[in-house]
């Protein structure tokens, strides 16, 4: 039997809250409902001081107004937390002790990373691009600012985006204030908050947010492969009404609507089934039209509730053939656990 949540555990988790299920109902996620992950202090920006410093061929140094009057593009775009599943591994990684919530979609407003990495020169020899938060903690033993590279062919994408917008009012505090990188596709902590720093580098990033988490491996001496891009996942709204302290489901008999959502970093979502006794038998969900090819994709079935025990389950396949896996596959970090979800509800007749 896997061993209970710790005070520490608990600690992070009162700190970075989930989406609630019942939330998938939105297309686009209210900012207060939107997942949270910081790993340190949501730091204190004043807009007015703040400058996002990038150095490349040429150093470049831009306000706040200054990126705002360059290109704007909005996006809708799903972001999903690597480590969401982790708690539900056996032996569970210590960790942000995450069930299925840590995702969220937002309409994203910013620039265009592109057009400014040009400007400055991306040069010759540059094999990725570096991003700084303000943000600083210690972390394995060392002090450090919050980093991540990204590969410069994923830099020079279309669709990466300087974000100083989330659903139409300025970032909160909470998601980055004033300015955020966000990678469509991409695991979460790609999309770094608070941003202040782009550098290019001619060797691979080797800090901590790099070269040691975010991998997955399943021995602490073994190099381990990066993680990137979100593997498929399809999560339901719980149906009827909860218990209140096991959340089980009390689902009255009939014709119930399931509704839920369904996104995959690695290519469109194709096809999502639905079952109602644990993964036993399937049946086509009806896939509602997309917002665009970066954010989830709404489903529904029609459930023929009869009285007794169910579990209902979803499990999404992309048109690059991945799909959901029944059980999950454990890794030192808890990363990228897309096993199908399981909602127990009992039917009363
Ligand atoms: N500067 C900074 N950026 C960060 C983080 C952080 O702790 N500091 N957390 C990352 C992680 S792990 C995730 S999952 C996402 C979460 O974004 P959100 O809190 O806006 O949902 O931000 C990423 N960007
Ligand atoms: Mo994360």
């Amino acid at each position: 039997m896997a061993e209970g949540i710790s005070l520490e555990e608990l600690q992070l988790a009162a700190r970075n809250h989930g989406m609630p299920l019942e939330a998938l109902r939105y297309p686009v996620t209210p900012v207060g409902l939107h997942y949270l992950l910081t790993h340190y202090d949501v730091p204190e920006v004043d807009a007015a001081s703040w400058s996002l410093g990038v150095h490349a061929e040429r150093e470049l140094s831009l306000g706040l107004d200054e990126l705002r009057a360059r290109p704007r593009v909005e996006l809708t775009v799903t972001m999903e937390c690597a480590g969401n599943g982790r708690a539900r591994l056996d032996p569970r990684p210590v960790s942000q002790p995450w069930l299925l919530e840590a995702v969220g979609t937002a309409r994203w407003a910013g620039t265009p990373l592109r057009p400014l990495l040009e400007e400055a020169g991306v040069g010759e020899g540059v094999v990725e691009i570096l991003f700084t938060g303000v943000d600083r903690g210690a972390e394995g033993g060392d002090e450090q600012a919050f980093q991540r590279a990204l590969p410069v062919e994923e830099a020079l994408r279309d669709e990466v985006l300087l974000a100083y917008e989330m659903n139409g009012a300025p970032l909160p505090p909470q998601h980055g204030f004033p300015l955020r990188l966000v990678v469509p596709g991409w695991y979460g902590m790609t999309n770094v908050k608070w941003l202040t720093e782009i550098e290019v580098l001619r060797e691979p990033f080797s800090g901590y947010q790099q070269s040691w988490s975010y991998r997955i491996r399943q021995h602490e001496d073994e190099e381990g492969e990066p993680l990137s891009r979100m593997l498929p996942r399809s999560l339901l709204v719980p149906p009827g009404i909860p218990e209140f302290l096991t959340r089980e489901r009390l689902v009255p008999a009939g014709e119930i609507l399931v509704q839920g959502r369904a996104w995959s970093g690695l290519a469109p979502v194709a096809s999502v089934e639905v079952s109602a006794d644990g993964g036993s038998s399937w049946a086509p969900a009806e896939l509602e039209t997309e917002d665009g090819p970066w954010a989830w994709r709404g489903w529904s079935f029609r459930w023929q509730a009869e009285p007794g025990s169910w579990v209902l389950c979803s499990r999404a396949r992309d048109e690059a053939g991945n799909e959901q896996p029944l059980e999950p596959a454990w890794n030192l970090g808890g990363y990228a656990n897309n096993s199908v979800q399981r909602v127990p509800a009992t039917v009363t007749g």
